[in-house]
């Protein structure tokens, strides 16, 4: 039996809730996502894992659906580190860029107001008494109120070493909330993690721009939906 109290918004409409992992500028499969979601503005609320823009092909794609279907995100670390390059550009100290970087910034220039504005917003993390979304994850020893800002966007492995090999924080993580949400890790992939067969720890981050999927989770069905990447094969990192 479901427990969850479903949400109400937008009057009395029995509405969704859904996660979108790791975007990273792949608009063209996000815009997939939702179709295949059959998302209706009315009815659907969307959350995303945070780290929109970078390094795939179409940032200000990603930026537009943002916009039109008023998706709430956390902070992610890509996120930190592009707000931190507009800032730069906008005060006229920029120096030599990446040209990836120098892409990125470049597609986003016609909107970088608002863009600015909205990173500035972000949360490092969103808790309800239904789910609790965050970039990477919690300090699993420290919990959510010990959690660094630095661990929000960041943290993957528990005990922290250097790398993407080892244990992870979800792995020390003792299950006393009814739900954490995160994406940042496209080398470990999709993650469920279940108690009594509901699931308490879903990680979100399949590597779309890596060329796998972009993962979705509808809270209230308690399912997970994805979606093929159009990118090409690379090493996630
Ligand atoms: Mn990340």
């Amino acid at each position: 039996m479901f427990e969850y109290h479903l949400r109400t918004f937008d009057g009395d409409i029995m509405g969704r809730t859904i996660f979108i992992g790791d975007v990273h500028g792949c608009a063209e499969e996000f815009r997939h996502m939702l179709d295949k979601l059959k998302f209706e503005r009315s009815n659907d609320l969307v959350f995303l894992t945070g780290d929109a823009f970078t390094k795939g092909p179409d940032a200000l794609g990603v930026w537009k659906i943002i916009r039109e279907i008023d998706a709430k995100m956390v902070m992610g670390n890509h996120d930190v580190a592009l707000l931190e390059r507009l800032r730069v550009r906008l005060n006229g100290k920029e120096k030599k860029l990446k040209k990836e970087h120098k892409r990125i910034l470049d597609d986003v220039m016609p909107v970088v107001d608002d863009l600015v504005a909205w990173i500035e917003g972000l949360p490092l993390y969103i808790e309800t008494q239904d789910f609790l979304l965050v970039h990477a994850g919690i300090n699993p020893e420290k919990e959510l109120g010990g959690t660094s800002q630095d661990e929000f966007v960041t943290i993957r492995t528990w005990p922290p070493k250097k790398g993407v090999e080892g244990d992870r924080w979800h792995d020390a993580y003792q299950p006393i909330r009814p739900l954490v949400i995160f994406g940042h890790d496209a080398p470990n992939g999709l993650v469920i993690k279940k108690q009594k067969k509901v699931p308490y720890l879903v990680g979100l981050d399949s590597g779309c721009v890596y060329g796998n999927a972009l993962s979705a989770y509808i809270l209230e069905e308690r399912l997970i939906v994805q979606v093929a990447s159009l990118q090409p094969k690379q090493f996630a990192n």
